[in-house]
């Protein structure tokens, strides 16, 4: 074009050359997989008004919600300690926007829906399925809300005690005024893994039987809430303590009293990190403030995996949702941008890259929406007892998977921009950084790796029979389509793998299974995730694309630990080596 032109361009011409920018629409109506597994799991009158509802919060996602996530963005917590009179006041000051959402979330009951269970055991899908599209215009929020529906579901097992209804009530209501958020107050300097050791802080006993806390929590996300859990060691009459796990309890405050001083606690400083910067991530003292007791003694542990099987769980929806997010973006930029004189989205090369992330986030999807309907079953008493070993068995597999999937889909998806994708007022770095925390909080890779473990140790085998047979019964689903035929192969082969090593490995020890977690539960990620699109793409009313989806999950992901357990990876001397590696020099 520019030859043809007699004249350069002069710089008014240039100026009308802009770059279109990514537009997404109703993000709802703009799924085509969540839209068509509501479609096939759902009874047609929950889906009826759930599909109603998922639309309706489509659009206000996109006209109220989306300019306040952006605000959030903009506008981070600011920690004020001092008034200008000398007086320490420990002020964490939030934006407008951001106590906007907590208003939405009320009102859409992104809490509520999963207590009040209108829908039964769908009430939970539901819920889920509005997270996740919530998520990625939070602004952050999404954080909060995973600690509070983390709270009110370990008040919900341990039978609303009478103590616990007003919190409760609070904590699960749809009345903006009301609507309480909790934080999670786990991890201290000492650790935040090794939990039942690095947990210094203690609990002494108050003649009204309630207890002063002492101690100090070293990340404690969004400190605005208005009540947390935490653990501590109580203090016996002799004034000792007791380590460990056992020593640990489970305890309930009230961050705030009503006039908004903080509960003797003190605010230390606002941490300063790579992301999640719209939420407020605070160094606490506790300096006796005043809490009660909510588990039996030394079950603290035991009584907060409630709250971080619901949480974790809240890291899948983000982890799903961010990968979503990403792709929507970029799918959308190809069809606007040229390269070598035609659309992005007309170079294959370019294509084969948007669709191997679009397989990884239909994997993802498929996970979690059946962990969350496993969850519902459980919920509503009707989980077989299967069910809920499979549902504690994937949560972590779940979390440890799609984290590190999220973090590896959001580099790639921004490398799809170019150099756009590199620029922080696009927002696209703004995902990509608060993807990367996903692998951290809640449970490192490593540490869930190890909780898989104990979720089988536990079941004493039962679980991976579960996992077996479960994914047997999705692959038989298959079993007359022609196209399905290779991936069906595949599994069967992963499987055998799978079996292979889980017998082998066993008569190993304990270092071979523990050098072996993350490589086995990886393995396990992949095979169910394998099995869930087989299922989906087996459905009489597939598409081309489910099929095509679940042929290339099974040709690329299928299986790792299998074959490093032949070639002795988890021998004593490869764990020697690894440290030689690790520390040469
Ligand atoms: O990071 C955090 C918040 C960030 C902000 C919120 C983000 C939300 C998502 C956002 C959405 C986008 S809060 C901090 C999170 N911290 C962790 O996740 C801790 C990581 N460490 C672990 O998970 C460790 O494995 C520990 C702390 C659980 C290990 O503790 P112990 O005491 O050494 O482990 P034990 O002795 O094996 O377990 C004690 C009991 C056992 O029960 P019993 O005594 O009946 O046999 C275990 O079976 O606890 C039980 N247990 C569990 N039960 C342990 N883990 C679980 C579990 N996951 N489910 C059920
Ligand atoms: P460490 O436990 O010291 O772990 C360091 C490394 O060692 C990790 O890679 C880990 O995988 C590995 N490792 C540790 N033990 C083992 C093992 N046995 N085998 C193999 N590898 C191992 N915590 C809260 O309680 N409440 C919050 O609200 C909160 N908010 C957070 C917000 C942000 C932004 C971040 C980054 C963290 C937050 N955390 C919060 C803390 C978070 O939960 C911990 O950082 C996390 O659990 C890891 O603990 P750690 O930092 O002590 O790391």
């Amino acid at each position: 074009v520019l030859e043809d032109l007699e004249m350069p361009l002069t710089r008014r011409e240039t100026e009308s050359l802009f770059q279109e920018q990514p537009e997404t629409g109703n993000q709802y109506l703009e799924d085509a997989l969540l839209r068509s597994y509501l479609k096939t799991h759902l009874p047609p009158k929950v889906l009826e008004e759930v599909n109603r509802d998922l639309e309706r919060f489509g659009d206000r996602l996109l006209t109220q919600v989306r300019p306040l996530g952006w605000e959030c963005e903009l506008n981070p917590p600011v920690f004020r300690q001092y008034d200008a009179w000398g007086q320490r006041v420990d002020q964490i000051i939030t934006c407008s926007a951001w106590r906007r959402m907590k208003e939405i979330a009320a009102e859409e009951g992104l809490i509520a829906e999963a207590y009040e269970r209108r829908y039964s055991n769908w009430s939970r899908l539901h819920q889920a399925v509005k997270l996740y599209l919530f998520s990625s215009f939070s602004g952050g929020f999404n954080c909060p809300l995973a600690m509070t529906d983390g709270a009110a579901k370990v008040i919900e097992s341990l039978g609303i005690p009478g103590s616990l209804k007003n919190p409760f009530d609070h904590l699960t209501s749809r009345d903006p005024k009301k609507f309480w958020t909790s934080g999670q107050w786990m991890t201290e300097r000492r650790g935040g893994s090794d939990v039942a050791n690095g947990t210094e802080t203690v609990a002494r006993k108050q003649p009204d039987g309630t207890y002063r806390l002492y101690g100090f929590k070293w990340f404690t996300s969004a400190a605005d809430s208005d009540v947390t859990l935490t653990l501590a060691r109580i203090v016996d009459a002799e004034g000792h303590v007791k380590q460990g796990s056992s020593g640990l309890s489970l305890f309930f405050l009230k961050v705030r009293d009503e006039e908004g001083k903080l509960n003797s606690i003190q605010v230390q400083r606002l941490k300063n990190k790579l992301g999640t910067r719209q939420m407020a991530t605070a160094e606490l003292w506790l300096d006796g403030a005043k809490a009660e007791l909510i588990s039996a003694e030394g079950r603290g542990v035991a009584s907060i995996s409630n709250m971080l099987n619901i949480t974790r769980i809240h890291n899948v929806i983000g982890a799903v949702a961010s990968m979503r997010r990403m792709i929507s973006l970029s799918r959308e930029y190809a069809r606007k941008r040229v390269a070598f004189g035609k659309l992005l989205k007309d170079h294959p090369l370019h294509m084969q890259t948007i669709a191997r992330m679009e397989v990884q986030v239909r994997g993802a999807f498929l996970l979690l929406m059946e962990t969350v309907r496993l969850l519902g079953l459980a919920e509503t008493n009707k989980a077989s007892e299967q069910d809920q070993l499979l549902l504690r068995l994937l949560v972590p597999v779940a979390k440890l998977y799609t984290g590190k999937q999220a973090s590896a889909v959001a580099v790639e998806a921004m490398e799809s921009f170019g150099g756009q994708g590199y620029m922080e007022d696009t927002g696209l770095p703004v995902i990509l950084r608060d993807t990367l925390v996903l692998s951290i909080w809640e449970g490192t890779t490593n540490i869930l790796s190890l909780d898989v473990l104990r979720s089988l140790t536990k079941s004493q085998g039962q679980a991976m029979a579960v996992f077996f047979s479960t994914v047997q019964k999705k692959l038989e689903l298959a079993s007359s389509s022609a196209k399905l035929e290779p991936a069906v192969k595949q599994m069967r082969d992963a499987i055998s793998s799978l079996a292979r090593f889980t017998q082998t490995a066993g008569t190993k020890g304990a270092l071979t299974m523990e050098l072996a977690a993350r490589d086995f539960s990886y393995s396990l990620a992949r095979v169910y995730t394998g099995a869930l699109l087989i299922e989906h793409a087996a459905r009489p009313d597939a598409s081309p694309t489910d099929i095509s989806a679940a042929r290339r999950w099974c040709n690329q992901e299928l299986c790792p630990a299998a074959m490093e357990l032949e070639n002795s990876s988890y021998e004593a001397e490869e764990a020697l080596l690894d440290s030689m590696l690790v520390y040469e020099g």
